[in-house]
Parts: C-alpha cells; sequence; structure tokens
C-alpha cells in the first residue's frame, strides 16, 4: 500500500481515527484551526489523507443485528483512480484502465496477466477441474450448483509461483492484504456452459451464512480475470445495468460491493459460450483475513 510521505504518521493515525468515529472533515479541520493550524494547511492534510488506501481495520463496519447489513460504508479494496489513469502501476506489471463505472463499481483492467500467465495458470489447473461448487448457504458447506455448468478448482493462496506472483499484484492493485483474499479459482466452460446471474456476497438470511463468514467476513469484492478467450459468447454480464464485458484473454473485470445487498448493483453472471472455451480465474476479497 502506498502512503504520503509528507503527513506526519501521528497526524495521520489521528485522522484517521476521527474520522472512523464519524467526525466529519468539516469539524476536523475546525479542530485543527483551534489548536493553530493554517486553514490551508489543515485542508491540505485532511485531503491527503482521504486520499490513502483505509486499511479495512481502520473502519469497523456496523453490522444491523437484525439484518445482517453493514449500517454504513466501509473500507472497500479499489485501484486509486485519483486523477483519472490510464495506466496503474500494480508492482511487477503496468495495467490498464479500460473502463470504469460507478454504480454497480466495476473497473476493466487491460494486461492484467501476461499470456504465459495464462497458460500456466491454465495448465496447472486443468486436470484438477471439476463440476463446479457454489458456497452451499443453507449449510455453510459446497454442493453442485445447476446455475453453474462450468468445471472449477481452487488453488490455496500462493500455491504456485505463478498464483504466489498474481496474487502480490492484486493486492497491490486493489490496495487490499493479499491474506485477506480467497485461493484463486479457475473455471473452465465449454460451449454451452454459463453461470445463471447471482450476487457473489452471502445471503445474511441464509442458514449457513454465520459459517462461512467465520472465515474472513462478508466477500466485499470480486475479479475475474480471463485466462482463455472463447471464439463467442462468454462475456461477464451485469443485467441491472445493461453492462457485458468481453471475455478478452489477460483482462479482467473488479467490481466492490458495501452491503450484501441487491442494492449494490452487483447482480452479474457469465453468458453462454457459444464457440470455443472459456477460461476465467477468479479472486474473491474478504473483509478480513480469509483463514
Ligand atoms: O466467468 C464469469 O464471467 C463469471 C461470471 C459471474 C464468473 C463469476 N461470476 C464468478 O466466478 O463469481
Ligand atoms: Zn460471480
Amino acid at each position: 500500500m502506498s502512503s504520503n510521505p509528507s503527513i506526519d504518521p501521528e497526524l495521520r493515525d489521528w485522522i484517521v481515527a476521527q474520522r472512523a468515529e464519524g467526525h466529519t472533515e468539516a469539524a476536523l479541520r475546525a479542530s485543527m484551526r483551534a489548536s493553530g493550524w493554517r486553514d490551508d494547511a489543515a485542508g491540505a492534510a485532511l485531503a491527503a489523507v482521504a486520499r490513502l488506501p483505509l486499511k479495512a481495520a481502520e473502519t469497523p463496519r456496523q453490522v444491523s443485528a437484525k439484518t445482517g447489513i453493514p449500517a454504513q460504508r466501509a473500507a472497500l479494496p479499489g485501484p486509486d483512480l485519483e486523477g483519472a489513469p490510464l495506466y496503474l502501476d500494480a508492482g511487477d506489471r503496468r495495467v490498464k484502465v479500460l473502463q470504469t463505472m460507478r454504480h454497480p463499481s466495476v473497473v476493466v483492467f487491460g494486461d492484467l496477466l501476461g499470456g504465459d500467465e495464462c497458460e500456466a495458470l491454465i495448465d496447472a489447473a486443468r486436470e484438477r477441474l471439476a463440476r463446479s461448487l457454489t458456497v452451499e448457504t443453507q449449510t455453510g458447506g459446497e454442493a453442485v450448483n445447476i446455475d453453474r455448468t462450468s468445471e472449477g478448482m481452487f488453488f490455496e493462496r500462493g500455491e504456485i509461483e505463478v498464483v504466489a506472483r498474481l496474487e502480490a499484484r492484486l493486492a497491490r492493485l486493489l490496495n487490499w492484504p493479499l491474506e485477506y483474499g480467497e485461493g484463486l479459482q479457475v473455471l473452465r466452460y465449454r460451449p454451452g456452459a454459463q453461470y445463471r446471474p447471482h450476487y457473489d456476497y452471502f445471503d445474511p438470511a441464509e442458514p449457513g451464512t454465520p459459517t462461512i463468514l467465520a472465515r474472513g467476513g462478508q466477500r466485499v469484492a470480486t475479479l475475474v480475470m480471463y485466462l482463455h478467450e472463447p471464439a463467442r459468447g462468454g462475456a461477464t454480464t451485469f443485467p441491472d445495468v445493461g453492462l457485458e464485458v468481453a471475455p478478452v484473454r489477460g483482462t479482467g473485470v473488479f467490481f466492490s460491493y458495501d452491503r450484501p445487498d441487491p442494492a449494490t448493483l452487483t447482480l452479474h453472471g457469465g453468458a453462454p459460450v457459444l464457440a470455443g472455451e472459456k477460461w476465467v480465474a477468479t479472486k474473491w476479497l474478504r473483509e478480513r483475513e480469509f483463514v
């Protein structure tokens, strides 16, 4: 994560703590003026801290006991798009920003993976593919889901070099600790296979959800990366907003959701593959360390 060298760490921590307690920027500015700060300097310091990527621990989620839905917006993973950059430094790779949307919060990245990395992931995943399971929110276990006709497998975090390299890149790009990510999932769709529209967060109303949340809290973001493009079909669709992302090799679609609620407009699916094979790798990010 980047930090701003011009901000005194003690001042930064104080501002972060005050903001997490719900004090407004105007109130902090007044308080800084009262203790001798020049108004423009106070404003600049507050703006600099506001630009810092927040750590999840700085903004504890207040969850309604009744609905399980967080009452307030908390820090979310995501790239730093301040200044509308066309490229982002992801450490070992310069990633393109191809498209952004605010609501739902979506970013399409280009050149996220090299062709060799796509091949390495496919080669390592191929012999472990099985008919895809989805987490079963009735029980907290896993089950074959007829809504998903792809085949899939999971890597452990850091299991092989290419996975570890990609995870480090994503942590930097998305400003979210590597440990908060689930293991990478790889899916293969053959002609006719699809993934019907769904939400990736866990439904708070389902009885198995507390068991799932014990491993790292809610999912707060998804990144679907395209490893092999089909000849036709296979877009990732967002039916609420009519968005379709073409499954072009090496690109990825990222979206985040600040609460487990359809109001996030993150309903999404994998359209049927019409010809050829589509392979994707999905990284889901949790609120806390995923264990
Ligand atoms: O493969 C896709 O396009 C897709 C669509 C919807 C993947 C997922 N969801 C997922 O892995 O959650
Ligand atoms: Zn999904």
